[in-house]
């Protein structure tokens, strides 16, 4: 069982808890322990009970549940949470403005247990009868039920674990040459529909044998020569390719796509009386191309196209006058700028998580917990913040070989001032400033918000501009070009956010953010010390919005950043 696996369920369990009235202690404790084995560098399937009981967030009780997840696939609270409360009823909860309280509260008065249900109390009327229920909460559950009709695309962070999983598993068989996820898995969108799985093998029988054996599959969609599909249980489909070795090269392109950078592809093709397809490019009949990747390009006058920046946004072009960009790469940064600690919502301690950044092979990172507004997760005013500088100094003295900044995460309050006093915020290392209130602001306000912030000389860089949260929750509306222009102007930096939630700027912002000059830095966002890691994640997206190292701040040597600061 992978950790994701144990975290959903752990999650099912806090949000079924939830909606059944329990207390709010008990329903965090679930929600923490979720988060902490998802974080967790290990399999967690791999430890004892013992092991187990030391992850921060899961205790005795816990450990027990869990191993017996691993063992049977379950526990007996969560045998009987699922017997209770009906499955409809618990996806209404991702929809806006329903929480547990009020979820459950629909499900006593109306008896709505799912989405259609909840439609129809809407477009009767019955909704609004219901204390608390209004116009405005319809209209934006009606919103949510409209866009959520298809099916939701997997998080690129999720799918990479079954992707690795299934590769190692096919790299077992001695029937397969090579194997690789094609599709948009390997073009590192943020969000996958399916995996795409091309495999080079001269026994395409056996590598469909091994292939119907991965441990993860629910049911097979269907298994031909040299095609089969299958759902594993994630909800996730796998359609796989066996080629032979000699269109290995082809195939990779062809199912590597995107289907416009292919299309642009057979056209140049075809203008040079050549055709491309998945088996090779052809003259007359006879294979020029095809074994490997780079052979396709340069028989077409092409330099290698990196798989990230194949969308037909002009790397074709590039590519044919040889001026393709040199991608950002994880081992550019020297930094990260945005991370958090005990002292609000992180679960590690400030030295905890300086331990963590050294060995993540950064030379600095930036503190930069919440400020006060965010009351709930105990953010810091300006007394708790003078304590904090003192915490970090001694995590500076405990710690060699790693630079603390001491910063903060401010937050942006409904009309564009910020949540802190300008000395107080003069007195720091590194601002990040963050819209995370009224996120539903007409886009002219939301506009002004963001750029009465970015004039503020302290803003070293506006955090997680978009406000997004993939599958859960749509971007604010902002003026993008206008907040470009402005954060060019004075010299203010925009974040691409790592966490796989996020990815934030998307990959097309940055390409925007690039092309005006306005610097961009990739930061984390870590919440815990496993969250280093996560960098990855948003150099995926500044590749696929052609960021160079020369883009982002945090490639630069500490003396550098300091000097580029706006105030001294
Ligand atoms: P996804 O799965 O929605 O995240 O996006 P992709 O890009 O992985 O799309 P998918 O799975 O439908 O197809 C995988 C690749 O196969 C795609 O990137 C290009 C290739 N492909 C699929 N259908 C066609 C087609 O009709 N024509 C061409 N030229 N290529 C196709
Ligand atoms: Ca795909
Ligand atoms: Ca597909
Ligand atoms: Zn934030």
């Amino acid at each position: 069982m992978q950790n994701e696996e144990i975290a959903r369920v752990l999650e099912q369990v806090a949000d079924m808890l939830e909606v059944r009235g329990e207390n709010f202690f008990r329903v965090r404790a679930y929600r923490n322990a979720a988060r902490a084995v998802r974080d967790h560098p290990v399999s967690v399937a791999q430890l004892g009970r013992k092991a187990l009981q030391e992850i921060p967030g899961v205790g005795a009780d816990l450990a027990e549940k869990i191993v017996s997840l691993i063992a049977t696939g379950d526990f007996p609270l969560y045998r009987e949470l699922v017997a209770q409360v009906p499955a409809g009823l618990l996806e209404l909860l991702t929809l806006p403005g329903l929480g547990p309280k009020r979820v459950k509260l629909l499900a006593e008065r109306l008896g709505i247990c799912d989405r259609a249900s909840l439609r129809m109390a809407i477009e009767s009327g019955q909704l609004r009868t219901v204390r608390g229920f209004g116009a405005k909460i319809e209209q934006r559950v009606l919103e949510a039920l409209a866009r959520r009709q298809g099916p939701a695309r997997m998080l690129y962070r999720e799918a990479a674990v079954l992707a690795h999983a299934l590769i190692a598993h096919l790299r077992e068989s001695d029937a397969v040459i090579e194997a690789e996820i094609a599709g948009s898995f390997r073009r590192k969108r943020d969000t996958v529909g399916d995996l795409d799985v091309l495999v080079a093998s001269t026994d395409p029988e056996r590598v469909a044998k091994r292939f119907l054996t991965f441990g993860e599959i629910a049911r097979t969609l269907g298994s031909g020569e040299t095609k089969s599909s299958v759902m594993l249980k994630s909800g996730l489909q796998v359609d796989m390719r066996v080629v032979p070795p000699s269109s290995w090269g082809a195939a990779l392109v062809y199912f590597t796509g995107s289907k416009a950078h292919c299309v642009h592809l057979r056209r140049i093709a075809q203008a040079r009386e050549l055709m491309l397809n998945e088996y090779g490019l052809f003259r007359e009949g006879r294979a020029i191309a095809g074994e490997d990747e780079e052979g396709v390009y340069r028989a077409l006058s092409l330099t290698y196209i990196p798989p990230e920046l194949r969308e037909d946004r002009g790397e074709i072009e590039a590519a044919a006058d040889g001026r393709l960009p040199r991608l950002i790469e994880r081992r550019d940064l020297r930094g990260d700028l945005h991370s958090h600690s005990t002292w609000t919502d992180g679960r590690s301690s400030i030295e905890e998580m300086a331990w963590a950044a050294k060995r993540a092979g950064l030379e600095y990172f930036a503190l930069t917990d919440h400020s006060q507004r965010l009351a709930m997760v105990n953010g810091l005013n300006p007394e708790r913040l003078r304590e904090q500088r003192r915490e970090i100094e001694k995590a500076r003295a405990a710690v060699s070989g790693i630079q603390i900044l001491h910063g903060i995460e401010v937050d942006i309050l409904d009309d564009g001032s910020l949540d802190l006093p300008d000395n107080a915020l003069g007195e720091l290392d590194w601002v990040v400033a963050s819209v995370h209130s009224k996120l539903s602001q007409p886009e002219p306000e939301m506009t002004n918000r963001l750029t009465k912030a970015i004039r503020n000389p302290h803003v070293d860089v506006i955090g997680h501009p978009g406000g997004r949260l993939i599958n859960e929750r749509e971007a604010i509306n902002f003026d993008l070009a206008e907040v470009i222009r402005v954060a060019r102007e004075e010299g203010c930096a925009l974040e691409v956010n790592s966490q796989p939630d996020r990815l934030d700027l998307t990959d097309t912002a940055c390409m925007t953010a690039r092309l005006a000059g306005v610097k961009l830095v990739v930061s984390s966002d870590s919440h815990h010390t496993s969250g280093f890691g996560l960098l990855e994640f948003g150099i995926n997206q500044a590749r696929r919005g052609w960021v160079q190292a020369a883009d982002v701040v945090n490639t630069q040597p500490l003396e550098d950043l300091r000097a580029r600061r706006r105030v001294a």
